[in-house]
């Protein structure tokens, strides 16, 4: 049809029941703002959160009446503004449109009761590590290249011997049984769930040995595994601190969650027009999640925006097309995908470093001009990211190629 992505989103129904009452929304900190929107943090009370709740365990929970769940809400600044609630309606439409997928910010609600004075707030999961470009500008010291210098093989299993402090697992059943292969851990201890620490020579830890307490060495901090698999610090008390360590392995998995994210948002004809590391958001269990993939696109505190004819655009993630006839299909979104896997195996570089971004940058990529490999990632990865920044949109690969290749990476070489 003719018909605008926006007079698309207009024509979508809007469904009563995702409406929350401002009596069951409790406003906390604000997490961001941009030039025309905020994001604030709120616990939901009531009925919206036992439903979100039980439809995120399969409805194996007895709701309780007293259950409350953390979101974020997404809302305007200003009530003056119109294009921006028009545009954040859009989003709320869209959104519902799309139905919840894991790898997406998915909706939980919004209320729309004050929209004729130009209020609405769009009510999303909550992501408690932000950003995936902010995590990595905040951990880059407890990363664990697991791919090797000299000749970039990519091993999951490896685990940096930069790391001076004791290994320790965690005697959980789940994982003593999964870990097969110990030896590349420097384990001399673990310790279980309760924090006691369990003697280990590297074989199966057996119990016993001391308490956090009257380890000699607690008040170093020590490297563990939960009951996920995933690397953890624990701080002298044996809980799991601020710090854990990530590796190229969370990276992978990370890029390969957003792959799978924005296939299905593929799958629904959303473009998403701003993937970037900024707009993947990191939740519990180690998730990456999808954000801003509505319509209220909003210019956060960076500098990625950058003017372009009467609208700002984030030119570095953009493909040759879509700079030169602003023309945005699945096909951009995968070349942004390739500058995300950029960010991403760089620890959250800007990209393009050190290059001023001039009206000469689209004859430069049209001659030919890509990023160099990042730091940490190796040529296989280089080659995903080269394939995504064809510039004939068509010879790119696909969402669904893209998280397969990513996967079969995770998967160590026998
Ligand atoms: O990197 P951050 O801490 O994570 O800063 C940005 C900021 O708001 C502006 O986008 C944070 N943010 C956005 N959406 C969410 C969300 N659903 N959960 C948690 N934080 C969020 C983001």
């Amino acid at each position: 049809s003719d018909c605008t992505a926006d007079e698309q989103a207009e024509l979508l129904p809007y469904d009563c029941k995702w409406e929350v009452s401002r009596r069951d929304i409790h406003l906390g900190r604000q997490l961001g703002s941009g030039a025309f929107g905020r994001v604030v943090k709120a616990v939901v009370t009531g009925a919206a959160a036992e439903k979100h709740k039980s439809e995120d365990e399969d409805g194996l929970t007895t709701a309780s009446p007293s259950s409350s769940l953390v979101v974020a809400v997404k809302m305007c600044k200003s009530q003056q503004d119109a294009s921006h609630v028009r545009a954040l309606t859009m989003e709320l439409k869209i959104m519902a449109y799309l139905g919840k997928h894991l790898n997406l910010v998915n909706l939980i609600g919004s209320n729309t009761s004050h929209i004729g004075r130009g209020e609405l707030w769009i009510l999303v999961e909550y992501c408690r590590y932000g950003s995936l470009l902010s995590y990595l500008h905040r951990h880059r010291k407890v990363f664990i290249n697991q791919i090797d210098p000299v000749d970039g093989t990519f091993d999951p299993r490896i685990c940096d011997q930069t790391f001076s402090f004791p290994v320790f697992l965690r005697s959980d059943s789940t994982v003593q049984h999964s870990l097969t292969d110990t030896s590349n851990f420097k384990t001399v201890q673990s310790c279980d769930t309760a924090g006691t620490y369990l003697e280990n020579d590297g074989g199966s830890p057996s119990r016993e040995v001391f308490h956090p307490a009257s380890n000699p060495r607690s008040s170093d901090p020590c490297l563990g595994i939960d009951s996920h698999g995933q690397q953890v610090v624990y701080d002298k008390s044996g809980i799991p601190g601020e710090s854990s360590p990530f590796t190229t392995s969370s990276l992978v998995c990370w890029a390969w969650q957003a792959a799978q994210g924005m296939d299905y948002l593929a799958s629904r004809r959303v473009v998403h027009r701003d993937l970037a590391a900024r707009n993947l958001l990191l939740a519990d269990n180690n998730v990456v999640k999808i954000g801003d993939f509505g319509m209220s696109r909003d210019i956060y505190k960076t500098e990625a925006y950058v003017k372009q004819s009467d609208d700002l655009v984030p030119i570095k993630w953009m493909s040759v097309e879509a700079i030169r006839d602003r023309f945005f299909t699945v096909q951009s979104d995968v070349w942004a995908f390739g500058v995300t896997l950029w960010e991403l195996f760089s620890l959250g570089s800007v990209p393009y470093p050190g290059m001023q971004i001039g009206p000469d940058f689209l004859k430069d990529l049209e001659a030919g001009l890509r990023m160099e490999k990042p730091k940490y990632g190796n040529d296989d990865l280089y080659d995903l990211m080269l394939q995504c920044w064809q510039e004939d949109p068509t010879r790119r690969p696909s969402f669904s190629a893209l998280s397969e290749a990513l996967e079969a990476l995770l998967e160590p070489e026998v």
